[in-house]
């Protein structure tokens, strides 16, 4: 297993996240990356590599240009405009607002460039956010010239950043940006699994209409659970997208059973639209102790996860997203890789 991580995904430290009504120490915090990669190196999982700059080009194949200027921008025009606190939208172009102009200030792009408030843009955060992509990106490469696994220790996470929107703790889609970077190195088709507890909103939107990438979710049933306004069994694609989106939501507690029984149905149809590369989604929120899911996963059941991954067969990069059990997202990750070297050997 090939690991890719950089230092610079700690330059996230964003003092704020607004959760139920109050202002907390983010969840998405920096010593996640420094715990998982604490139990990596001392389970010796792989060998570890730091990615190289990929710069904006692979950014740019999946995202909107004037997304990425105000993500680079923010912060400094945050501060420019003497705001106290960090940047956190709080008005958007809601459904009777007008959405079809980009507004000047700060403030106001806040909000037509989120779709969420939690995730506050903080010092640092553009540049944690290019290295994420880059640690996705190393992983790609790496599994693209050896057929080998990979896995990228990305923080901050990206599967809720859609084409021109930030939120649930996203802002660049490292596995949209992956898949992007293979099908421009001659894959065909490639699939991303997602086994996040929240659903890859970001992700869907990004390959929606398209059929080179298949999009396939597990996660809580967005009636109780972010982000609420995707994530639904009746989206499956438009256009020549069509067939090519595969939600499964789930209700809060299903069981490791019920959900290794789903597992195998998205298996199923990754062999059934003969994918050549698997990119997975890798939130390991589905534990039974995160502080803000609601699936059971042990830490055991974690090997037996990565043992079914190998199922597809196909050459596999894991990204990091969510999981925020700190005292035991290092173990968790560590069985997920564990499990996938045992069901290839
Ligand atoms: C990011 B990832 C808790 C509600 C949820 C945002 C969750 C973002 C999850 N107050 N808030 O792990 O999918
Ligand atoms: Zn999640």
């Amino acid at each position: 297993m090939h690991i890719f991580y950089s230092d610079k995904t700690r330059l996230r430290q964003a003092r704020t996240e607004l959760h139920d009504g109050v202002l907390v120490a983010p969840f998405e915090c920096p010593e996640r990356v420094d715990l998982v990669l604490k139990q990596l190196q001392q389970a010796a999982v792989g060998e570890l590599f730091e990615p190289r700059a990929f710069g904006l080009e692979p950014v740019l194949a999946v995202h909107d240009a004037d997304y990425v200027n105000f993500l680079a921008d923010c912060w400094h025009e945050w501060v420019a405009a003497g705001h106290e606190g960090e940047a956190i939208p709080n008005i958007w172009p809601a459904r009777t607002l007008r959405g079809d102009r980009i507004p000047r200030v700060v403030s106001a792009k806040l909000g037509y460039y989120a779709l969420a408030a939690e995730t506050s843009i903080s010092e640092g955060t553009f540049e944690a956010a290019m290295a994420s992509k880059d640690v996705a990106l190393g992983a790609v490469e790496q599994t693209l010239a050896t057929g080998e696994p990979s896995f990228g220790l990305c923080r901050p996470p990206g599967h809720h950043a859609a084409f021109d929107q930030f939120g649930g703790y996203c802002f660049f889609n490292n596995a949209a940006i992956a898949a992007q970077r293979a099908l421009a190195s001659g894959k065909r088709r490639v699939a991303i699994l997602d086994v996040d507890f929240h659903h890859g909103n970001g992700t869907q939107q990004i390959f929606y209409e398209r059929d080179d990438v298949l999009f396939i979710s597990l996660h809580g049933d967005p009636e109780v659970t972010f982000p609420y306004y995707s994530g639904y069994a009746d989206e499956t694609g438009r256009g020549s997208g069509e067939g090519f989106n595969t939600n499964y939501p789930l209700p809060p507690g299903t069981t490791v059973d019920t959900w290794m029984a789903t597992l195998d149905n998205a298996l199923a149809r990754i062999k059934e639209a003969q994918c050549d590369m698997l990119i997975v989604s890798l939130g390991v929120d589905i534990f039974e102790g995160d502080p803000i899911s609601a699936f059971t996963f042990t830490s055991g059941d974690f090997s037996l996860l990565g043992q079914r991954l190998t199922q597809a067969g196909l050459p596999t990069v894991l990204l990091m997203e969510g999981g925020y059990a700190v005292d035991d997202i290092g173990i968790n990750v560590v069985n997920v890789l564990q499990g996938f070297k045992q069901g290839i050997s």
